[in-house]
Parts: structure tokens; C-alpha cells; sequence
């Protein structure tokens, strides 16, 4: 170890230019970088005729420097080189800025399955868009969100320039893209490659007030930002441009590495398989069609059938209104050449099947990308198994009926390397104590930690809430410092983090905020006081998603100002919810909040962080949160709620009236009233709680109220529990020792063995 610590700290050295004693944070920043990026180059290797090609508008990578230390092996070494120097490693993490190149778990599930097809060895790459302003950058002013551009990229990047360039034609002018990479290393194992095009006449001057900037200059603007604010014409136009700028680079790419390797494209299933990430990469299918016919001579029958061969589709949600749907004039105004191609997928569909719900083109003459993808794809997969279920039997039920063998689940997973490893290095040395070092390559391992050896020693579980009380700790720390928050590490951590979408309800955990409140005004307190811990961006056009931020905010006002509810209730919402800070809070949660409508969830990825970590779930049966469920068992989760089926019934014969339920319930009547009550008025904006409580009164579209009595006995139960400390800690090594179904080598092992059979 010595010797690899003097010959790695020489390196090190040569990298940063100068002795490590004399080298600032970022000197130290830059010389880390250049390091790893020369072993992992060493790593690269090829192997195999076929390559996957992992194809998505999002990849929410997360900083970098910290994962690609533990895949190479280094982390603790070089941590060790940095003290000895009087450094902290720390410093240098903090440093490094976050590409969030995603807006939640779509992306994140990306970068999570980008590491796992590289630590199985797999021959795969990513292939998504070099986007210079990642999500928003979102502040709080007056208890509202505020959106700031997000820069990430600096010198030193991980981005590598390469010399690949292609032109890529418009109707009215041709834009050329040029290829950038992005090492990904695999854990203990060969290193693969995220490629990310990008426009070189992209111009940052263009941003304006926020993010907003002009629209219509596709060639300034392509590449600046992640998915644009699409409320309007303009910002739907340029998503076009820009899926196709990504999938007509990915094509050509594709066909050219193919060729290289001696395919004579006949045979082009052979040397590449496609994963299309959600409908936003569903234009490579027309545009493969249209270069292998155009440039390379191929009939059109054969090219269509090359494809289909080729191409399997990822469905990440049932919201009718996020699956993608464009409308024929938009095709027409930007890329018309894919418009014969489509219209050829829509005939042959049209001729094969008698059900207008089947067609590409419909009576709107608007383009169903995800039918592009099911008629012209060999495979179609759900992400978690209710997931997969409710798409054959509701949402994709006539697909389903016509093409059952292209079907399949793929539940999702997360990478235990990011997770655990790097997030929670207390809890993955305490698991190594009990169980050995094997479960960081099998996770499977973690179930050993399922004994009654371990189960009933009450000094092992002493110390297992040990050591989520030094992550509360920590948590507690980061956030007084970054944020200026004040936690209390002796309360319950409840966190609900993720997207701001009225389906994950939040709005339901505020609403249980406001009871618990008049419960502590009414003299009723908690046994331990609860710290309720908020995470969520709101998409800047969502007005509704935007008032329940305004809704928190001001909850978070009142409780701080109020001493009678301040010591036994707490609501805080971080700021700039992102990978990096969902590296702190996972770690240091005690209940996880999984509450989405049942059925509207199509996994969740950040429940199974929290799970792996020892929080306990307070879920709904939606989503992954059924596989969880299974898993532990019914003392080991907290289940509450109406069941999809219910749900799914209740939308189709439109009985749900929310003011039922407002006019019978008092608990909903007050909670709700006090949302535009004066307390809260005093503190917020009457224009939005007006309207956030007219929506949940009027509409409630995502049904809160009828789960809310059981949410709120649920809830009641879970911190009541929470006293029994041993019997909790019980709960938490359940959770830890089932998590390893969730790893997302487990996820890639199922995709390589049914969808991409690469060697
Ligand atoms: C997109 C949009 C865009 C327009 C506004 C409303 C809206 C609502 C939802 C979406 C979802 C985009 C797809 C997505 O991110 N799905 C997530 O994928 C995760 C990985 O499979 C999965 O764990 C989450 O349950 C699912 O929501």
C-alpha cells in the first residue's frame, strides 16, 4: 500500500506541475482530473463485434472526480497522499462543479446505467447533447423559486474534444456538431465512453434576464440549454431541432463505427443495438431509415426491417401529457426530410392494422413518437413491475394485444458505487465489518445481513444507528454552512426529495405538515421532534408545481417564527436540490417519503437510495415502492392508500369529487383552509395560495384527499415507532440487507441478457 501510495503521489505531482504542499484547490482539482483520465484511458477496451449505444436527451452525471477515484481503485490513497500534504480531498470535491445534465430520474437513471455497463465490461456507450447551461439554478426569493442559468463547463473538463464532426441538415441551413467525450469508468473494470455533441456557433451572450433567451436562433442557442422552457411554440420547436441534432449525430456515428468494424450494414443488428431513452431519441429510427436508404443505396423495406432489428424503447411514464407527440407542422418546419419516412411507418401501419390507436400520424396530424418506437422497435420495457403492468393492461393495452413478445420489465436499479460507496463510506465500512467486501461487486451479499445473528445483537444495531446519527450529523453541518439552515441531528429526518410534479404530491406531505401543526398548537406534540426536509426543482412553466413551492416555503416561515411549534416541528427546503446534495441527504434520512398516486409513478430510483441506506419507506403501492414492499415485508415499510387499481377505476369513470371530501372530513377542512387562512397570508402570496387551494378544492387531479387520512395514520404510526429504537434499527437492516435487488447491475445484467445479447 506504501509503495502505491509513493508511486501514485509521484504521479499526482507531475500532474498538478508542482509540489502537492504549494498546490491550491483547483491546481489540486486539475491534477486529480488529468490523472484519472490517463488510467482510465489504459483501461479502454475493445472487445466484441457489437456495441449498445445508450441514446438520451438527459444524463445526469453528477460531479465526477470522487466516482472515478473508487472505480479506479484510488479514492483512499489519494486521500491519504492529500492529509499527509495538509489537504483535504473534501475541499477538492466541493470544488468541482455538478453537470446536471438531467432533471431527475430519467437522467439519473442514465448515468447510474452508464456506470454498471461499464463495471460488467459491457461494450456500451451513451451517446446524449453537450448542454452548457445544465438544469436551472434555482434560488428562493420571497419564499417563491427564482431560475439562474447553470453553467458547469470550466477548464479543467472532463469533456474531451475529438476531431468528429457531422453535418446535420435543416430545412434552411445545415448545422455541423462535433462529438465531445466524457470517460466512464467502470468499477474495478475497462472504461467506456459518453459522447456528447455539441454546436460550436452556441452563444452565451444570448442568455437574458433568468434563462430566458432568444428562441429562435437555432444556431446560437442549440446546445445552451437543458430541455428550454417548451411552453410556448419556440421552445417546442427547438426540443425538435435539438433531438434531432442528437439523434442524427448518434445515427451517423453509429453507421460510421459499424462500417469501421466491417459491417456492410445489411447486417447492421449485428454490430450495434440501440436503447432510445424515453420517446426524445425516438427520431434516430426515421432518421437511420432515411441514411441507410439515402446515402447507402438500401431499399426501404430492408432498411426499415435493419432498424426495427436494431432499436428497443425504455417507456419512463404513463402521464399522458409527458409522452411526446409532435405536431406535423414543427416535423415539417425543421427536419422535412424525415417527413416521407415517417409517412411510410404510418402507411404500413395503416395497412397492417384497423385501430386508429395504433397509428404513427393521427386525425391531429400530430406524430406519436412512442408508436414510432413499438412498431419499429424489437423490444418495449417498463421500468419497474407495476409499471410494466399497468402498460400492457391500460395504457398500452392494443400495442400489448398485437406484439406480446415485444414486451418485457426491466426494473429499475442505482449504482451502489455513487450510493453507497461514495455517499455513505460509515455505513459500507460498517456492512464490510459484518459481512466482508463482497457485496460492493455482488450486492446480492447484503441479504447475509438478513440474520437473527445479527438482527438480535443489540449492540451491533446500537451501532448501526450510530452511524445514521454521524450522517444526520454531517447533513446537519453542510446545510448550516451552504445554506444557512439549522437542523437538529436529534430529530427524525422525514425527507421528501425529487422533481416538483403534483403526482409525487408534496402538496399531501404539506398539507400533513399543516395538521401536525395546529396538533402542536392544540397541544398534542410529538414524542421526538420531526424535521421535515424538502428537495424539488419546479419545471419553470408549471405554475401550480411553483405554488406548492410558495406553499412549503411559507410553512417553513411560519414553523421557524412560531415557538410553540419550532422545538417539536421543523420544515425546511434545501435549495438547488441536486445529485450532489441528494449525496448528503440519502444518507441521513430516517423516513422516506415515496407518496405519489398510486399508478403515476412509473419506479422511482430515489427510493431505493434511501432504502439502501437505512431510511424506512412511507410509500404508496406505486411504482418500485411494490417491489420494496415484497422484499421486506409488511414490518419493515409503512403502506398507505388507495391501490392503482382503484386509482386507475376512479379516473375512468370520473367520480372524484375533491369538496366530498373537503365538506365531510374536518381534518381536510382545516389543513386546507389554513392554506389561505391569515397565518399563512401573512407571510405569503395571496395570488398564489388562492390558487393552489381553489386547484386542490376544485380539481385535485392527483387525488390527495382520499388518501389522506391514511396517509396521515401511516405517518403516526412510522414516529411512533420510531421510539422503539432497537425495534427501528431492526427495520433498517431489513431495508439495507433486501436493497440488492436494486443495484443497476443487477438492472444491466437483465438488459444485456434479454435486449442486447452483447458478448
Ligand atoms: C416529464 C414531463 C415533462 C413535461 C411536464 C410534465 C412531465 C411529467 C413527467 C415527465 C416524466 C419524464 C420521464 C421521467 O423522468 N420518468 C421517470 O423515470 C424514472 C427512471 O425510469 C422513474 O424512476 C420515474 O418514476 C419516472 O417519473
Amino acid at each position: 500500500m506504501k509503495q502505491n501510495q509513493n508511486s501514485l503521489e509521484l504521479l499526482l505531482q507531475n500532474a498538478c506541475g508542482k509540489d502537492l504542499d504549494g498546490c491550491t484547490v483547483p491546481e489540486l482539482y486539475g491534477g486529480l482530473l488529468s490523472l484519472t483520465q490517463s488510467m482510465a484511458e489504459s483501461r479502454r477496451e475493445e472487445k466484441g463485434k457489437k456495441k449498445l449505444y445508450y441514446i438520451s436527451a438527459e444524463f445526469l452525471i453528477g460531479k465526477l472526480l470522487s466516482n472515478n477515484l473508487i472505480n479506479l481503485g484510488i479514492y483512499g490513497d489519494v486521500k491519504a497522499i492529500l492529509a499527509r500534504h495538509g489537504k483535504s480531498l473534501a475541499a477538492v470535491e466541493e470544488y468541482e462543479p455538478e453537470p446536471s445534465l438531467g432533471n431527475g430520474g430519467l437522467g439519473r437513471l442514465a448515468a447510474c446505467f452508464l456506470d454498471s455497463i461499464a463495471t460488467l465490461g459491457l461494450n456500451g456507450d451513451g451517446i446524449g447533447l453537450n448542454y452548457h447551461m445544465g438544469l436551472f439554478r434555482q434560488v428562493f426569493q420571497d419564499n417563491k423559486q427564482k431560475e439562474e442559468p447553470n453553467p458547469w463547463i470550466q477548464t479543467p473538463s472532463w469533456l474531451k474534444k475529438t476531431d468528429v464532426t457531422y453535418r446535420i441538415p435543416y430545412r434552411n441551413f445545415t448545422l455541423t456538431s462535433r462529438m465531445y467525450d466524457i470517460q466512464v469508468t467502470g468499477y474495478h473494470s475497462r472504461t467506456n465512453t459518453l459522447h456528447l455533441f455539441d454546436l460550436e456557433t452556441v452563444d452565451e451572450g444570448l442568455l437574458g434576464d433568468g434563462i430566458s433567451f432568444d428562441k429562435g436562433d437555432i444556431e446560437k442557442n442549440l446546445t445552451l440549454f437543458l430541455y428550454p422552457d417548451d411552453s410556448d411554440r419556440a421552445g417546442q420547436i427547438l426540443r425538435v431541432y435539438q433531438q434531432y441534432f442528437m439523434v442524427s449525430s448518434a445515427a451517423r456515428l453509429i453507421l460510421d463505427e459499424a462500417q469501421a468494424k466491417g459491417s456492410n450494414l445489411h447486417d447492421l443488428a449485428d454490430y450495434a443495438v440501440i436503447q432510445i431513452n424515453d420517446t426524445h431519441p425516438t427520431m434516430v429510427i426515421p432518421e437511420l431509415i432515411r441514411l441507410l436508404t439515402a446515402e447507402h443505396g438500401m431499399e426501404m423495406d430492408e432498411a426499415i426491417s435493419v432498424v426495427t432489428n436494431c432499436c428497443a424503447y425504455t417507456n419512463h411514464t404513463i402521464l399522458a401529457e409527458a409522452l411526446e407527440k409532435w405536431p406535423m407542422d414543427y416535423l415539417k418546419e425543421a427536419v422535412p426530410q424525415l417527413i416521407p419516412i415517417i409517412e411510410v411507418l404510418d402507411d404500413k401501419v395503416r395497412r397492417r392494422f384497423d385501430d386508429p390507436s395504433l397509428y404513427i400520424i393521427d386525425r391531429e396530424e400530430r406524430v406519436h413518437m412512442a408508436h414510432i418506437d413499438i412498431h419499429y422497435g424489437f423490444s418495449v420495457n417498463g421500468v419497474a413491475a407495476l409499471h410494466t403492468g399497468i402498460l400492457k393492461e391500460t395504457e398500452l393495452h392494443n400495442f400489448y394485444s398485437v406484439y406480446p413478445e415485444k414486451f418485457n420489465n426491466k426494473t429499475n436499479g442505482i449504482t451502489f458505487r455513487r450510493w453507497l460507496l461514495h455517499s455513505n463510506p460509515e455505513l459500507a465500512a460498517w456492512i464490510e465489518d459484518r459481512i466482508g467486501d463482497g457485496f460492493q461487486t455482488d450486492a446480492g451479499e447484503l441479504k447475509r445481513l438478513n440474520d437473527p445473528k445479527f438482527l438480535e445483537d443489540s449492540a451491533l444495531l446500537k451501532s448501526l444507528l450510530a452511524v445514521k446519527q454521524t450522517k444526520k450529523e454531517q447533513l446537519a453541518a453542510y446545510l448550516k454552512e451552504t445554506q444557512g439552515l439549522d437542523i437538529d441531528p436529534n430529530s427524525i429526518f422525514d425527507i421528501q426529495v425529487k422533481r416538483l410534479h403534483e403526482y409525487k404530491r408534496q402538496q399531501m406531505n404539506a398539507l400533513y405538515l399543516i395538521h401536525k401543526y395546529l396538533e402542536i398548537k392544540a397541544g398534542n406534540r410529538p414524542s421526538t421532534p420531526i424535521t421535515a426536509i424538502f428537495g424539488a426543482k419546479a419545471a419553470p412553466a408549471y405554475v401550480i408545481a411553483k405554488d406548492i413551492i410558495h406553499m412549503i416555503l411559507c410553512l417553513k416561515q411560519l414553523t421557524e417564527h412560531d415557538p410553540e411549534v419550532r422545538p417539536w416541528l421543523r420544515v425546511v427546503m434545501t435549495e438547488n436540490y441536486n445529485v450532489t446534495l441528494a449525496e448528503k441527504l440519502t444518507p441521513a434520512c430516517d423516513l422516506s417519503e415515496q407518496i405519489s398516486l398510486a399508478s403515476k409513478e412509473a419506479s422511482g430510483t430515489g427510493n431505493m437510495k434511501f432504502m439502501l441506506n437505512g431510511a424506512v419507506t412511507l410509500g404508496t403501492e406505486d411504482g418500485a415502492n411494490v417491489e420494496i414492499h415484497q422484499l421486506v415485508g409488511d414490518g419493515n415499510i409503512y403502506i398507505f392508500g388507495d391501490p392503482s387499481q382503484t386509482v386507475i377505476d376512479r379516473y375512468r369513470d370520473g367520480s372524484y369529487r375533491p369538496r366530498e371530501y373537503y365538506d365531510r372530513d374536518p381534518a381536510i377542512r382545516r389543513a386546507v383552509d389554513f392554506i389561505t387562512g391569515p397565518e399563512m397570508m401573512a407571510v405569503g402570496c395571496a395570488e398564489n395560495l388562492s390558487r393552489l387551494s381553489a386547484e386542490l378544492l376544485n380539481k385535485d387531479w392527483f387525488m390527495t384527499f382520499p388518501d389522506f387520512q391514511a396517509y396521515v395514520a401511516a405517518k403516526e404510526q412510522a414516529f411512533k415507532d420510531y421510539e422503539d429504537r432497537a425495534a427501528w434499527a431492526r427495520k433498517m437492516l431489513v431495508n439495507i440487507s433486501q436493497a440488492g435487488y436494486f443495484s443497476s447491475d443487477r438492472t444491466i445484467a437483465e438488459y444485456n441478457r434479454d435486449i442486447w445479447n452483447l458478448d
